[in-house]
Formats: structure tokens, C-alpha cells, sequence
């Protein structure tokens, strides 16, 4: 388990909450939707994940990576969720008393540490088990927070009883090339060497591209491809299968004329993959059209 933070830290941490606060990650727009923004614990009552103080729309953030800004509790204070600037460029390494918070894990886990300078740490996925319903996660297709933290002096915190709901993802990009700084900044070390065009493995998928489609910018064997197509024209029938990212969303778009695409249907605008597996496959009732032509596009979830 961690430490608490060592005697000289804790009161740094109140005199700088208020210097903290005007910081530009923490006031930043929350992400939580402003008609759902409650957590609930049996022991403290309401956490407020988008409470407007010390500006409007303030609270907690949920970004690719990780998340950032403070919750508010009428009984328990502040709750720091991280400062959104983890030592590493992408994830919070929860190894020391400054480079802590919730990171944002693969399909929507939430993981790590919150802090709370009456209440101590909570744990966002200590001991659960990722793929247990009880891990805190973020649901990609609703927004919606489910699954427990862990605090020893406040109890269980149930992300999931009062319909707290993440109405957007943020992508941070500083460097405006279209590819989140995190997946820049893990994959390639810096933000220079990727761009909207750059292509480092040489697979014909810019680096952008495969950021969008959460897949390896370093192996040509790995991009956004369709696996399989079959035709049964009886039926007017047609099987697609696709490689598919457990972080990503997806949307089939269809033409006839190869200029104007537009999703298949609304029920295939924006779609969750087959979980635990490298591919997808959608089976599109077509009618009587002579010719059709369709592609898989990878969506970033929660990203309007
Ligand atoms: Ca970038
Ligand atoms: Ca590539
Ligand atoms: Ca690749």
C-alpha cells in the first residue's frame, strides 16, 4: 500500500491547494456531465465530481491518460484526482507523494490514487481485478462510471449508484498535430518526431492514424485493415470483419459512388468491439443495390 504523504508534504499541500486551484489543469472544463456528477459513499454522503468552484463548470477531468482535477465532498473537503501532468508524459507512476492520481487504462479502466488531505488516499482498483464489474471504469458508448474506490477512512465509494456519467473524453494536444501528447509522448518519447504524416514503420498508416485507430506505429503488420469480407447475395447479406482496439470505438461507413461515405446505420455510427479479442465482425443487410462499397473507421471515444 502507500504511504501517506510524509508530515513536511501534507501541510504544503493545504497552503498550495489555493495556488492549485488556479492552476490551468485543474480549473480546466470538466468532462463529468453537469446533470450527473455525483459519486456516492455510505459513510460521507454525496462526491461531487463537477461542482463550479472556484469557477463554473471546475471539477474532474477525464482525459485519455489520466484524469485531473478535484472532487468536492460537503464532509470529507477536496479530493485530488492529479495534477494532469504525470512525471512520465502519459501515466501517474502512484510511487511517491508527487506523482500521483487515476489513470485512464485501457478500455476505460480507471486505476491508481485520489487524495484527500482530511481522508487520505483512495484507491481507484486496488485489489479488484481489472475485468471485475466492480473495477472503476468509464463505459465509452454512456459515459457512465461504474465500480468502487476504496478509501480505509471513508469506506467504498460507489461511482455507479447516482448515475455519475462522463459526458465527454479529453485528448490533450499540445502540439496540434492531431495526436494526443500522451500516445505521442509514450510511443515516441517526445512530441516532435510524429506528425499528421510521419508514417515510422512504413505500413502506409500515418502516425496519426495509428493513434486514432490505437495501433502500433512501429510494426507495419499492425493497422486498422479489414481480415475478412463475404458476399451472400441471396440474402443481401454482407459479412465484414475488421481488426479492432478494445481503447477505440468504431463506425461503418458505406457508398455506392466512392465520394460521399456515411455511416451504414445509426446502429453502426458508434460502436463498441467485440472485448478480448483483435477483431470485430458486423454483418450489413444491404437491399438489392448493385454495388456498395464499406470501411471500418476507428472512432476516439467520448469525442465529439
Ligand atoms: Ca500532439
Ligand atoms: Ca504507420
Ligand atoms: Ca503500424
Amino acid at each position: 500500500m502507500k504511504t501517506r504523504p510524509s508530515s513536511h508534504w501534507l501541510p504544503a499541500l493545504l497552503i498550495s491547494s489555493f495556488a492549485i486551484c488556479h492552476s490551468s489543469f485543474v480549473i480546466a472544463q470538466s468532462t463529468i456531465s453537469a446533470a450527473n456528477p455525483h459519486a456516492w459513499s455510505a459513510n460521507t454522503g454525496f462526491i461531487t465530481f463537477r461542482h463550479g468552484s472556484p469557477v463554473a463548470d471546475s471539477g474532474i477531468v477525464i482525459g485519455d491518460a489520466v484524469l485531473s482535477g478535484k472532487a468536492w465532498s460537503a464532509n470529507c473537503g477536496w479530493i485530488d484526482f492529479g495534477d494532469g501532468t504525470p512525471a512520465n508524459g502519459y501515466f501517474y507512476g502512484n510511487g511517491n507523494n508527487t506523482d500521483y492520481g487515476v489513470n485512464h487504462f485501457a478500455g476505460g479502466a480507471l486505476s491508481g490514487l485520489a487524495y484527500g488531505a482530511n481522508i487520505g488516499w483512495i484507491s481507484f482498483g486496488y485489489g479488484i481485478a481489472l475485468d471485475s464489474p466492480n473495477h472503476p471504469r468509464v463505459n465509452y458508448l454512456t459515459g457512465e462510471l461504474t465500480g468502487y474506490a476504496w478509501s480505509a477512512n471513508c469506506g467504498w465509494i460507489n461511482l455507479a449508484s447516482n448515475g455519475l456519467r462522463a459526458a465527454t473524453i479529453k485528448y490533450v494536444d499540445t502540439d496540434n498535430d492531431g495526436i494526443a501528447d500522451a500516445w505521442e509522448i509514450e510511443n515516441f518519447g517526445n512530441l516532435a518526431a510524429a506528425s499528421a504524416t510521419s508514417d515510422a514503420d512504413g505500413d502506409g498508416v500515418s502516425d496519426k492514424n495509428e493513434f486514432i485507430a490505437f495501433t502500433d506505429p512501429f510494426d507495419a503488420e499492425s493497422k486498422l485493415r479489414i481480415v475478412s469480407l463475404s458476399e451472400n447475395a441471396a440474402l443481401h447479406r454482407t459479412t465484414l470483419e475488421f481488426t479492432t482496439s478494445p481503447v477505440r470505438m468504431y463506425r461503418i461507413e458505406t457508398t455506392t459512388d466512392l465520394a460521399n461515405w456515411a455511416a451504414f446505420s445509426p446502429a453502426l455510427n458508434y460502436f463498441a468491439p467485440v472485448p478480448n479479442v483483435a477483431s470485430t465482425t458486423v454483418v450489413l443487410d444491404h437491399g438489392a443495390d448493385a454495388r456498395r462499397f464499406y470501411r471500418p473507421v476507428a472512432v476516439l471515444p467520448l469525442s465529439p
